[in-house]
């Protein structure tokens, strides 16, 4: 699924159609304040979503494969571009000012700027997409760098921490109007996604790609199967026809999850954990010298698991033999990573071959990570499970059309239990989750959910849940009556409605051109 980001003068290319006339105003409001706050209208909009993982969790940093779908929140950016006399300056602005800063800072001659990952600084998301962009207009050779004054109004409607990743699909939009901003009305997906992973990674969390992937490459209606190796591509899945459609619904725990906070202790260090049970398991196995992969530290599961099987000459391009590739690494786990209570620095330098010094140079360094002992097996084991469920979450979409009710309905019934399954797997073994989330799926299941998990990186945030239609009324009064109104009983209507999302598949990435627009 290559091909250019879509650019387009028409709502109705991005929006379903029970959105449009919310969007109509939201977008209008928009462009009226861009005009009021900067004295000149907006040229164009970019645009970008946010996403919700079906399945494939804490998977996508050690290349394997994920289901996640856009949904329809996303974040805008009104931006109008004129030459810089002298020092070429960024203003940017958020139409909820109370709670966003407005700020201004000035780009260098060679178009670089400073991000200060130490700070959670609602505009690092912008530098990081804008330092992403610069070395590809740079690599494209695109004049026009360091010499620009940009003008910029954001609005998002992806939470902030609420794990629908607010976060990449701010720094999408960012990087494409930046793109756009020098001239380039056609930009690559497959370029803006590789330059959005790794500007994230500049705000201070060790990101997998597949929030970025999800923000560009979805198409409405559909979900995306987005692969990492041997290189970054993603292809649409239908859902099956059922007899009841499959309904997804999004429910916030309101735990905040701020990765950037907890990142030494949770998300970078299972990042660390997993790239140093992959080190671990290929020295014991005898694979030296392996190649770096595009992994965030360098070396991933995956990349041990394909070099393992190479060595003893497999092909493993089937998804059966991958399957069973899969289990067979499992057993290793378990034979060759026994110790439930971790591993310390020193056991972890004498299996690789390192000095500590090394070893936390190597990968503690960039990202630092608080821990004394490391659970190398169970975040490996979760690893492999996870990966074995992605794909047959992918062969249940993908099989024959159910031919009678009772087949959709054990179709359903599959594709819950492996959500439940991740859940499960989630809380004990990868521990990403929490109480709060537990409770959610606990509940929605006692409802008639077919299935419930954590979505995104978990320890709060998100979760997701496939609902037969039918009881999507009778989850959400469940949620209502012993979750909301017991854990926040001074909640407003207004955020209590913004919790629980029925969600379709939304549309990635979008160029909007404003100039010469009368209306919307
Ligand atoms: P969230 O925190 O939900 O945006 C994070 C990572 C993903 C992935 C998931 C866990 C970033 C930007 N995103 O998602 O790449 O690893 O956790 O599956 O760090």
């Amino acid at each position: 699924m290559t091909g250019n980001v879509p650019v387009t003068q028409s709502l109705d290319d991005i929006y379903p159609q029970d959105a449009l006339e919310g969007q109509r105003k939201r977008w209008s409001n928009l462009l009226s304040s861009f005009k009021e706050a900067y004295g000149r209208p907006a040229e164009f909009v970019s645009r970008s979503p946010g996403r919700v993982n079906l399945i494939g969790e804490h998977i996508d940093y050690s290349l394997y494969e994920v289901i996640p779908m856009a949904v329809t929140a996303d974040v805008l950016l009104a931006v109008a571009v004129s030459p810089a006399n002298g020092s070429p300056t960024v203003r940017i602005q958020n139409v909820q000012s109370d709670k966003f800063a407005t700020r201004s800072f000035t780009i260098a001659k060679d178009g670089e700027v400073d991000i200060d990952p130490t700070s959670h600084e609602w505009t690092n998301y912008f530098k990081s997409g804008l330092r992403g962009a610069t070395q590809l207009l740079k690599k494209h050779a695109v004049s026009g760098i360091g010499q620009l004054n940009i003008d910029i109004l954001a609005d998002g409607t992806v939470p902030a921490g609420g794990g629908l990743s607010s976060s990449a699909a701010f720094v999408c939009a960012s990087a494409l109007a930046v793109m756009r901003a020098h001239g380039q009305e056609t930009v690559d997906k497959k370029e803006l996604v590789e330059l959005a992973v790794v500007s994230e990674r500049a705000v201070g969390v060790n990101s997998g790609g597949m929030d970025q992937a999800a923000s560009v490459f979805s198409q409405r209606g559909s979900a995306l199967y987005v692969a990492f190796q041997p290189e970054l591509s993603a292809r649409t899945i239908e859902f099956p026809q059922t007899h009841t459609p499959l309904t997804f619904v999004i429910a916030q725990s309101f735990v905040a999850a701020d990765k950037h906070v907890t990142a030494p202790v949770c998300y970078n260090l299972r990042v660390v954990e997993c790239t140093l049970a992959a080190r671990v398991l290929a020295s014991i196995c005898g694979l030296k010298d392996l190649p770096d992969d595009s992994s965030p530290l360098g070396f991933s599961l995956r990349s041990f698991h394909d070099s393992y099987f190479k060595k003893k000459g497999a092909v493993g391009d089937d998804v059966k033999d991958f399957r069973s590739q899969l289990d067979q690494l499992v057993h290793i786990v378990d034979n060759y990573l026994p110790q439930e209570e971790g591993y310390t620095r020193q056991q972890i330098s004498e299996l690789i071959g390192t000095s500590i010094d090394e070893l936390e140079k190597r990968y503690m360094t960039k990202f630092p990570v608080r821990a004394d002992s490391f659970k190398l097996r169970q975040r490996a084991l979760h690893v492999f499970g996870e990966a074995v469920r992605v794909l047959k979450f992918m062969d249940l979409l993908q099989s024959p059309t159910p031919s009678d009710d009772k087949e959709s309905e054990e179709l359903l019934k599959s594709l819950g239990n492996l959500l439940n399954d991740t859940q499960e797997s989630c809380r004990d073994i990868y521990e990403c989750s929490c109480p709060e989330l537990d409770e959610l799926c606990k509940l929605a299941r006692s409802a008639g959910a077919y299935g419930s998990r954590l979505t995104g990186a978990g320890w709060g945030g998100c979760s997701v849940h496939l609902v037969p239609q039918d009881k999507v009324e009778a989850v959400k009064k469940a949620w209502e009556d012993k979750y909301y109104n017991k854990r926040f009983p001074d909640m407003d209507a207004a955020k209590l409605q913004d919790a629980i999302v029925v969600s379709k598949p939304g549309s990635g990435s979008t160029l909007f051109q404003v100039a010469g627009r009368e209306s919307l």
